[in-house]
């Protein structure tokens, strides 16, 4: 047989006792097992694998049933990365391959990039997302993309690795008491240590994944990955557990939501805040704004509830937010949050300042930024839907025409500022340029950074769009494998990530890895990964200057600068360099219709300031303070922040 080929016949090896092949050396076999093999090798000698497969039904391993109940809850897509640990379960997936069970592999550079994509694939089609590693280092990897998905409220399965049962509490190599490690992260964990508890394990953990939308984490040591699979029994000591979960109507109570419909009533100037718990609830939104005459401003991750272009979204709030969502808040007398557990209390009215009604699917999030006088606890669509007839349309629409001339007012604004020149490239140019050529089926993934801020602001997200982020947990190096994610969902779809250098050099170019293995697979080609190269952390810059009163810090702050371009034409997919602002436009054009995968590198501006939409007096003392204290670009960054100011007070 050759070097390295795997011998054909697995029912002769599975006769044979032989539970692993090493086909560099010779196996670990029985005088036996190696009568056995060479008569299977004998036997088969003139048949493909696959037809031997077929012929010699191999006696199922715990793995092989694992896998294919992943299959019966509707899992079609892996990410993760090998590793021995975990080799049980890769062999039953390979078993499957080019059968109709078979669920696709994507293969990622780093596990915490595997969650990360889990995350996301739950983000952009609202199923479980799976990832899986090996044990030890790989578990660990996931860790951070795992906090990703719990932060953001996204159903996850995580399938890790371990040692053998056998070895457990030896500090044998790789070994790690892992469901201590995500005891944190996950709304279950469970390491298993018999076949028995498999099924169990893997219907309750998915069923608590999605039903809670959070993590849940299977460990398998490797010994009962290979174990024989055996169904458990009907016997004490034993459960048997099945698959399948649907989602309940949660409606809150008839006088509940009488209680809520007279506060809103009551209200004159209504304000609404949605957050991702809103998705699938956007007609509802627009119908409650209307009858109450209100404005909407959207939480980062309810960017894409509601398109940007209607004349009353008022779009981000917060720091990353705009000067109608500020406005709004500070000037309502009665607040209504649907689906969002936007973390920034100052930046809704003051306590007491206005009555309030809150929507969530999770009485976690409930009253928990604000004092709200009516809690409903529901689904937004539905509740949202039980309200509306309780809500009387408001006659005076004075509150929602001023909410609607601020808006429009902004985007002018936001132009503007994006037109502005910089040195070289203005990076909210480069977020607005691709706005007014970003295909209507578009999907987006910002990173950590100020990508963030110049998505918030400068991309008019218009219906049919999708966008999202690392949100809660606000992790660097989530936007390209967000968007590797969102392109396997939607193969046909063009999609596209903003990334900081920081990010890219972080994580991120190595995923570019990732894109150049698997792009052929996609329909359609079009992905691209547009890179702010500014040499510097830039977002955290700006906070050391705006919040802490300090200078830029050389040493924790200049990034050396690399070609991004030029490293994405030298691993096959292309690249396009851009250093002035006529360059963006074309550079756009051409990526979203090229026929590869494209890296745009623009040369941005690090001294265009990712303002608030307020700066407070402390916040304009602590800048001033920087600039005193020899911030030697902040002269620049001042001229430049001053004329942002300005364009924002003018609107
Ligand atoms: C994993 C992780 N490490 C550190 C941070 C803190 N942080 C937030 S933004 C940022 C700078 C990002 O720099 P870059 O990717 O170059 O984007 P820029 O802000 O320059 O556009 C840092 C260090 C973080 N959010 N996540
Ligand atoms: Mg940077």
């Amino acid at each position: 047989m050759p070097n390295g080929e795997r011998p054909p016949g697995l029912e002769c090896l599975r006769n044979a006792r032989v539970t692993t092949f090493q086909p560099c050396g010779p196996p670990p076999m029985t005088t036996e097992g190696a009568e056995a093999l060479t008569r299977c090798l004998v036997d088969c000698s003139n048949k493909s694998f696959k037809s031997i497969g077929v012929e010699y039904l191999m006696a199922m391993q715990t793995s092989d049933w694992l896998v294919e109940r992943l299959v019966s809850w509707g899992v079609t897509r892996i990410f993760g990365y090998p590793g021995d640990g975990i080799n049980g379960v890769l062999g039953a997936l390979q078993r499957l391959e080019g059968t109709s069970k078979a669920i696709e592999f994507v293969q990622v550079r780093h596990e915490e990039m595997a969650a990360f994509m889990a995350t996301a694939h739950a983000k952009f089609t609202g199923e479980l997302g799976v990832c899986l590693s090996t044990g030890g280092p790989g578990a660990t990897h996931l860790l951070t993309g795992l906090y990703d998905a719990k932060l953001d409220h996204a159903p996850v399965l995580a399938i890790t690795g371990q040692a053998e049962t056998t070895v457990r509490g030896a500090h044998y190599q790789q070994e790690m008491n892992l469901d201590r490690l995500f005891a944190d992260v996950a709304v279950f964990v469970q390491e298993a240590v018999s076949p028995a508890q498999v099924r169990h394990l893997v219907d309750r953990g998915i069923r608590m994944a999605i039903a809670e939308r959070g993590v849940s984490v299977l460990v398998l040591p490797k010994d009962v990955q290979d174990e024989e699979w055996k169904e458990p029994e009907h016997a004490h000591g034993f459960t048997q557990s099945g698959p399948g979960y649907s989602w309940p109507k949660i409606v809150p109570h008839a006088a509940d939501l009488k209680r809520a419909a007279d506060i809103l009533n009551a209200g004159a100037r209504v304000a609404i805040l949605v957050g991702a718990g809103a998705r699938g609830a956007a007609p509802e939104v627009v119908d409650a704004a209307d009858a109450l005459g209100a404005g909407v401003a959207k939480a980062l991750l309810g960017k894409d509830v509601l398109p940007d272009d209607l004349p009353f979204v008022t779009g981000a709030i917060g720091l990353l937010g705009t000067k109608p969502s500020y406005r709004m808040m500070r000037e309502c007398d009665t607040l209504l949050m649907i689906g969002t557990s936007f973390p920034w209390s100052e930046f809704l009215p003051a306590d007491g300042r206005a009555r309030a009604v809150q929507i969530d699917i999770d009485a976690g999030m409930l009253g928990l930024r604000y004092p709200v006088e009516a809690n409903l606890h529901g689904d937004a669509a539905d509740t949202l839907r039980a309200l509306l007839p309780l809500l009387d349309p408001k006659q005076d629409r004075e509150w929602r025409r001023s909410i609607e001339d601020d808006v429009m007012a902004w985007w002018q604004t936001v132009e503007k500022r994006a037109m502005t020149p910089a040195h070289p490239v203005n990076p909210q140019r480069v977020v607005w340029e691709m706005s007014a050529r970003l295909p209507p089926d578009a999907l987006l993934a910002a990173d950590s950074g100020t990508s963030a801020p110049w998505y918030a602001e400068c991309f008019r997200l218009r219906q049919g769009q999708r966008g999202s982020l690392s949100g809660g947990l606000a992790s660097m190096g989530a936007a390209v494998p967000y968007a590797i994610a969102a392109k396997f969902a939607n193969p046909t779809r063009p999609v596209v990530a903003l990334v900081g250098d920081g990010a890219m050099q972080m994580s991120n170019m190595a995923e570019l890895i990732t894109v150049q293995k698997y792009w052929r697979r996609w329909k359609d080609p079009r992905f691209v990964v547009c890179v702010l190269n500014n040499e510097d952390l830039n977002e955290v810059t700006w906070e050391q200057r705006v919040m802490q009163g300090n200078p830029r810090y050389e040493a924790t702050q200049a990034l050396p600068d690399v070609h991004y371009a030029k490293f994405a034409d030298m691993i096959g997919l292309r690249g396009i360099y851009v250093d002035t602002p006529e360059g963006l436009g074309g550079a756009w054009e051409t990526a979203l219709q090229a026929e590869r995968p494209v890296v745009i590198e623009v040369k941005t501006d690090p001294e265009v300031p990712p303002l608030p939409p307020h700066l407070t007096l402390t916040q304009t003392k602590a800048f001033l303070s920087a600039y005193a204290k020899g911030d030697r670009r902040s002269a620049q960054a001042l001229r430049h922040g001053i004329r942002q100011a300005m364009q924002k007070n003018s609107s």
